[in-house]
C-alpha cells in the first residue's frame, strides 16, 4: 500500500465536491435483488456503477457502504447523493476503480427502519447481516459483476450502527476484507479487546483501519475507546477527528476521503 496521504486529511472538503457536475461522465446507480439463504427470502440493495463501466480494462474493486439504524438500502442515497461525490473524484482522476454496494444491513425479513429501530430482534438483525454478506450478498455480486474477488479488492466501511458492522464483520474476517472503515461507529461496536484480539495479525493483514467520528458526537466514546487500544496495541490506523456531530456533513466527508485511499 502506499503512504498515507495526511495531508489530503486535513484538508477540508473543496467546493463543490457534493455539486453535480454537467461537464462530466457520470455512473448510474441502480437497485438489485438478491436471494438470501441466510435470511430466507429476497432482499434489496442499490449499486452505484461507476462512468464507462465496464472499460474493458479487467475488474474492479468493491466497496461495501453501510447505514446507520435509522435506515436501509437507500439511506445513503437518499441523504449523500454518493454517486456525485464519486463521480466527481472519478472525473478528477482520484478514485480506484471500484463499484460501491449499499446494501440493507438489517438482515431479518422486515428489514424496514420502522417500529422501535432499538428492538432486541433489529439489534440481532444487524448482527445476523454479517451472514447475509459473506454467503449471500458478495457472491451475487461477484458473479452479476465484473468484479475482482480477493481480499485485496474488497472494502467494508459504513456509518455508526453500520460503522460498528464493519469494524466487526471486517477485523473478523479479514481474510475477506482488507480496507475496513467505522464512521462514528455506534455502541454495536464489539470491546476492543474482542474486536482485535490479535493485534500482530490484524497489523499483518490489514491494507487499511480507518477510524473517524465528529468531535460533537455523542457516540464518540466508543470510537475513542477503540483507537486507544489499536495505539497502545501497535495496530496501524488513520485516526481522524473531525468538526461536526452525528450527521451526514460528517459522513459525506468521510466518504470523500475514505474511498480515495481505498485500493492503492
Ligand atoms: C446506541 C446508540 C446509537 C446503539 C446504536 C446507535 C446499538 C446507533 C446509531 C446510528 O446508527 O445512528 O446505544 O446501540
Amino acid at each position: 500500500m502506499s503512504p498515507i496521504n495526511y495531508d489530503l486529511l486535513r484538508r477540508v472538503v473543496p467546493t463543490g465536491y457534493d455539486q453535480y457536475r454537467d461537464d462530466i461522465a457520470h455512473g448510474k446507480i441502480e437497485t438489485v435483488e438478491y436471494f438470501s439463504k441466510t435470511i430466507g427470502c429476497k432482499r434489496r440493495a442499490m449499486i452505484y456503477i461507476p462512468p464507462g463501466y465496464p472499460d474493458g480494462q479487467g475488474e474492479y474493486n468493491v466497496l461495501y457502504l453501510l447505514h446507520g439504524i435509522g435506515g436501509d438500502e437507500e439511506e445513503w442515497y437518499n441523504h449523500a447523493g454518493p454517486q456525485v461525490i464519486l463521480d466527481n473524484l472519478y472525473a478528477d482522476n482520484k478514485l480506484a476503480r471500484m463499484i460501491v454496494v449499499l446494501p440493507n444491513g438489517r438482515a431479518m425479513q422486515n428489514d424496514r427502519a420502522e417500529g422501535n429501530l432499538f428492538d432486541a430482534d433489529k439489534l440481532k438483525a444487524f448482527e445476523d447481516f454479517e451472514f447475509d454478506l459473506l454467503y449471500d450478498l458478495i457472491p451475487y455480486v461477484e458473479s452479476n459483476y465484473t468484479v475482482l474477488t480477493r481480499r485485496e479488492n474488497r472494502a467494508l466501511a459504513g456509518l455508526s450502527m453500520g460503522g460498528g458492522q464493519s469494524l466487526n464483520i471486517g477485523l473478523g474476517n479479514l481474510d475477506h476484507f482488507a480496507w475496513i472503515g467505522g464512521f462514528s461507529s455506534a455502541p454495536n461496536t464489539k470491546e476492543p479487546e474482542l474486536l482485535v484480539s490479535n493485534p500482530e495479525d490484524a497489523a499483518a493483514k490489514l491494507s487499511l483501519l480507518w477510524l473517524s467520528c465528529g468531535l460533537l458526537d455523542n457516540l464518540k466514546h466508543v470510537s475513542d475507546r477503540t483507537h486507544a487500544y489499536l495505539e497502545r496495541n501497535d495496530v496501524p490506523h488513520i485516526w481522524y477527528e473531525e468538526s461536526g456531530g452525528h450527521d451526514w456533513p460528517v459522513w459525506k466527508n468521510d466518504l470523500y476521503h475514505f474511498s480515495q485511499l481505498i485500493f492503492r
